[in-house]
């Protein structure tokens, strides 16, 4: 079966990524629509050798369309994805705005590929750093039970979109020449006050919640409680923005029920899906964005015993965000629709 597909937020840094996943794996597209905000509408993008012009999302935009990935930012998802389900679409949202609704299935497919059957219309792609942390773990928590996450980030700029990318290598440069940095854009755009990205760390990335936690912090947080169906998971998260361009890391410490084997551990990751276990401290072999950045897999190392907790597992995670992070986990998700159908 061939199918009628829209991209909205087509021009974005997820946007096209998934449309080279969907060229390049050749999914079955019957009519391809690009669709964006009124902003970038007009613009040409190229796919398998065509030049698409990029239209205007509204709601008439998904008559006839089969299956839409939303990438254009929570208040675009808000506003049409329920015009496109009147239609009959099913949503692939990869934005914020559905994640914790109860009936919206918040899917890893290697976790909980199954929710994708209860859905109502929308799909949610999880936040990125929460889905490589979720891969990684969900055949740990299995097996161990898992008591207790602490999580703390080195999120790329591609994170924040082409924009970020873009100041990041504009103020490298300043510094280099010993000019001005005048930061413009991060950690949010939408704040007043902007910190310098280049050859710095920021703790926060998105706005500060009354508890003291980012929304970044509290998305990790729910969201790791609903895609792996667990409550019970403590979940303490620090995130912060350094100036790499793609691929976020991840340092975990992670306390389980049960007690576990090391040597079970790495093989339980070595055959877990998606999941690429890089461990050999003789050659200095473990997870680096460098060598993640452009691939679909979660990369995991630096496996470690706790010293103070026999029970905790400490260990390293990264993986693209902008592939497994967003577009490529949309995309396996529209592969399974598509599968099923
Ligand atoms: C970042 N995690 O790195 C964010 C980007 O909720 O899908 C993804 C935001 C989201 O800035």
């Amino acid at each position: 079966k061939l199918f009628h597909l829209a991209v909205v937020g087509a021009t974005g840094a997820v946007g096209q990524q998934i449309l080279r996943l969907l060229e390049e794996r050749d999914f079955p597209i019957q009519s391809l629509k690009l669709l964006s905000s009124a902003r970038s509408a007009g613009k040409k993008v190229a796919f398998k050798g065509e030049e698409i012009v990029v239209e205007e999302a509204k709601p008439e935009s998904f008559d006839g369309v089969d299956i839409a990935l939303f990438s254009a930012g929570g208040s675009v998802s808000k506003a049409l994805a329920p015009h496109a389900v009147e239609r009959g679409v099913i949503c692939i949202d990869n934005t914020n705005a559905y994640r914790m609704d109860p009936d919206t299935p918040l899917v890893v497919p290697e976790v909980n590929v199954e929710k994708i059957n209860e859905h109502k219309g929308i799909i949610a792609n999880p936040n990125c750093s929460t889905i490589q942390m979720v891969a990684a773990l969900k055949p740990l928590h299995d097996r161990y039970g898992i008591k207790q996450i602490i999580v703390s980030t080195y999120q790329a700029v591609s994170g924040a979109g082409q924009s970020a990318i873009d100041e990041t290598l504009r103020q490298s440069k300043a510094v280099l020449d010993e000019q001005d940095v005048n930061p413009d854009m991060l950690p949010v755009g939408s704040l007043p006050k902007k910190h310098q990205i280049a050859f710095n760390a920021i703790p926060q990335i998105d706005v500060f919640q009354e508890n003291g936690f980012t929304m970044e912090e509290m998305k990790m947080i729910r969201e790791t409680k609903k895609i792996m169906g667990d409550d019970s998971i403590g979940v303490t998260a620090t995130c912060v923005r350094i100036p790499v361009v793609y691929g976020h890391s991840e340092s975990l410490y992670v306390e389980f029920k049960e007690d576990f084997d090391l040597a079970e551990v790495r093989s339980i990751l070595e055959n877990a899906p998606g999941v690429v276990l890089q461990d050999n401290m003789d050659e200095q072999h473990y997870p680096l964005a460098t060598e993640a950045a452009g691939k679909l897999d979660v990369f995991v190392g630096r496996l470690r015993k706790d010293l103070t907790n026999e029970k905790a597992l400490n260990m390293w995670v990264v993986s693209d965000n902008l592939l497994k992070g967003a577009a490529w986990n949309a995309v396996q998700i529209a592969e399974y629709i598509a599968k099923k159908s």
